[in-house]
């Protein structure tokens, strides 16, 4: 059975020490468990000032057989930041918002870049979602079609190909799409050029979308992140409603990182569906469901305070 953990953003200390409270105790350099085993949910690096410790322990974990990992949008930021593109500069541009939002992982390596690369050589070999009989976990959104075509090899399954890397960062590439959907979400683009800023403080014109409702609503209020932003009679088109992925309160539990839910109380998305971010670098919340074969319930949810 699995500890399936939430979005750790170099916070290691913070990993330690819920690793001991989940009763995982370090052998040599492997932290283990006598009868559980881990499944980190993606978005292992930036934030914190221990992105080098953390990515440590997860991938000694991992290569022990005692965890598995899926990739969130962080990794596949690191990606396309390290590879080279055919003019001379980088698949994601070295710009001043982009080394922003890596600044504390490049800062931890800074003079290990062998160590680095060695890391990003095994990013690049992580699935991009996990499923067993029990249930799924996906960094940010589950969408059939998308696995579907992972499973029939019209995808890749990680990030280890190039000229995959290459279209991804294309906007509107199938590529491109499949990424977003899969790591970041789903997102609507705000009508008449309208911007506003975000909790890191960069300015967007996107806003993020609680996709699993949109089963029950288009009301913008009900399905934005940024609800504040819009009034009840506004609405999503039907062709964007008709594209988001939906997800069966029928099917297997599903587990999501990503959506940041701050100070919250602990909750479920719906009745087979839950978040484990709780933006531990900001709240010190990391959190870990205890998987058992029984319906999700809050109460199997353990959480650093
Ligand atoms: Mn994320």
């Amino acid at each position: 059975m699995y500890d399936i953990i939430g979005d750790i953003h170099g916070c290691a200390a913070e990993l330690k020490a819920l690793l001991k409270q989940l009763g995982y105790e370090k052998q040599g350099s492997v932290w283990k468990h006598p009868e559980r085993k881990a499944l980190f949910l993606g978005d292992l690096i930036n934030r914190g000032k221990g992105v080098a410790k953390t990515l440590s322990i997860v991938r000694n974990m991992h290569e022990a057989g005692e965890a598995e990992v899926i990739l969130g949008n962080h990794e596949f930021n690191l990606i396309a930041w390290n590879t080279p593109n055919k003019t001379g500069g980088f698949l994601r541009p070295h710009n001043k918002h982009n080394l922003k939002q890596l600044r504390t992982t490049l800062a931890d390596f800074s003079g290990r870049e062998e160590e680095l690369n060695s890391y990003i050589n095994w990013i690049k070999t992580l699935p991009l979602y996990f499923e067993n009989d029990d249930f799924r976990a996906i960094h940010a959104c589950w969408d059939f079609n998308y696995i579907e075509a992972i499973r029939k090899g019209e995808m890749p399954k990680n990030l280890s190909d190039v000229a995959f890397l290459e279209q991804s960062v294309i906007p509107f590439t199938p590529e491109f799409d499949f990424i977003e959907c899969l790591l970041k979400g789903v997102e609507y683009k705000l009508p008449n050029n309208q911007q506003f800023i975000d909790n890191d403080g960069n300015r967007r014109t996107f806003v993020r979308l609680k996709w699993w409702e949109a089963a029950h609503t288009n009301q913008l209020k009900k399905l934005a992140f940024q609800s504040n932003m819009f009034q009840e009679h506004e609405i999503i088109p039907q062709w964007k409603h008709d594209q988001i992925p939906q997800y069966s309160t029928s099917e297997k539990p599903l587990f999501l990182g990503h959506y940041c839910m701050g100070k919250q109380p602990v909750h479920l998305l719906q009745s087979n569906m839950m978040c484990l971010d709780y933006c531990v670098y900001k709240t010190g919340r990391l959190t870990a469901y205890r998987m058992n074969n029984e319906m999700l319930n809050v109460n199997r949810v353990v959480q650093l305070s």
